[in-house]
């Protein structure tokens, strides 16, 4: 008899052992049964930066949704649109680099006010324009974390819907900024609806918030007056740096080339592109698209390519394809951080 039960009792004890793993394994969060899992990491393997980045704050984003629903049936109404000039800029700006910040503590001053990915929109008006800011990046985490150190505070000062992508070029074959642009314009758009794009190196930091980082009826340069070079414009058609094209503009010129090489020449070929397009180009101010560029040499793979000068003769040949309808490249990693979307890519370097 004192063995039937024990055999019984063992057996219920082993039907709810089963049954609590099932409920495990089925629910949402699988945290719960994997408690080290990488959140962070959406697509891929891990690459070294993937791992540098294990410590990144993973925002909990409270789930209003069933609140609002329990509470009223109505959805909110829609705010008002935002100024066309936002009210809280406060014009010229103090930038250096001299002070080490590391993204964590960047993180932790920023953090809290952004949502996941690096995003934010204003919380009291309609934002004119949805912004996407694509950075070609390799190498240069100081770079990156000065820029988002000041950038965030003035985009969110500009009260723009925004979301910034960090596009990584895996590997050290030859670097390709062009070709990151066009990823990124490519990925942010399989994300959100964004009607402008902002191309921007990691080195430049604005000096001025009244430098709307917004698109307007022609594509816009923004980076007129840097101080590497005595805050002047190296010539009309220059139109590197930080350059901002609607999704209309860009896809009427094909996007950038993918076939610039190393360093030089994939910004006059777009800027040759929108002429050939029968566009022309706008500009602030110049004393206001005032900006600093962090101090650097020449990186390793990305050497002056002689090639590219020629190319730019030809933008004509080329326009219609090479370009967004030619683009080919790999996805290897998608990480969220609070401050950025990290995307690192394989773009088939020769
Ligand atoms: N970039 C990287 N990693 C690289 C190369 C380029 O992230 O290895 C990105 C980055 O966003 C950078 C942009 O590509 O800001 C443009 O590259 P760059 O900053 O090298 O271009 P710039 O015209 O450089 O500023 C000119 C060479 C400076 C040599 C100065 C020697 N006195
Ligand atoms: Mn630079």
């Amino acid at each position: 008899m004192k063995k039937k039960i024990t055999i019984i009792l063992a057996l219920s004890a082993l039907f709810t052992l089963t049954c609590f793993t099932v409920f495990l394994l089925h629910s949402k969060d699988a945290s719960l049964v994997f408690p080290s899992l990488p959140q962070q990491v959406v697509k891929g393997s891990r690459s070294v930066f993937g791992k540098m980045m294990d410590h990144i704050r993973v925002k909990k984003i409270p789930d209003v949704s069933r609140k609002t629903a329990a509470t009223s049936a109505q959805p909110a109404p829609p705010l008002d649109p935002c100024p066309d000039s936002p009210l809280s800029l406060v014009g010229p700006l103090l930038v250096e680099f001299e002070t080490i910040r590391s993204l964590q503590w960047v993180r932790n001053q920023l953090g809290s006010v952004l949502q996941q990915g690096g995003r934010h929109k204003p919380p009291d008006c309609t934002a004119r324009q949805k912004v996407a800011v694509i950075i070609p990046f390799r190498n240069r985490y100081e770079h990156l974390t000065h820029w988002l150190y000041y950038l965030h505070p003035v985009l969110m000062r500009q009260q723009l819907d925004y979301g910034v992508y960090v596009i990584n070029q895996d590997g050290d074959g030859a670097f390709n900024r062009a070709k990151l642009m066009n990823i990124g314009f490519v990925e942010a758009l399989k994300e959100y609806d964004y009607d402008c794009f902002v191309f921007s190196d990691v080195d430049l930091v604005p000096i001025d918030d009244r430098n709307l980082y917004r698109c307007s009826d022609h594509p816009r340069h923004l980076s007129v007056a840097i101080d590497k070079f005595n805050y002047r414009l190296s010539s009309v058609t220059a139109f590197g740096g930080v350059s901002l094209l609607t999704e209309e503009q860009f896809l009427k010129v094909n996007g950038f080339s993918n076939t610039f090489w190393g360093w030089g020449g994939e910004d006059d070929d777009l800027y040759n592109r929108i002429i050939v397009r029968g566009m022309s180009i706008t500009r602030p101010d110049a004393g206001i698209a005032k900006y600093k560029m962090i101090k650097h040499g020449r990186d390793l793979h990305n050497e002056v390519n002689p090639e590219n000068a020629v190319k730019t003769k030809k933008t004509a040949e080329n326009i219609e394809t090479d370009g967004l309808n030619s683009l080919n490249f790999t996805v290897k990693e998608i990480l969220k951080d609070v401050l950025f979307t990290l995307i690192s890519v394989d773009v088939q370097a020769p």
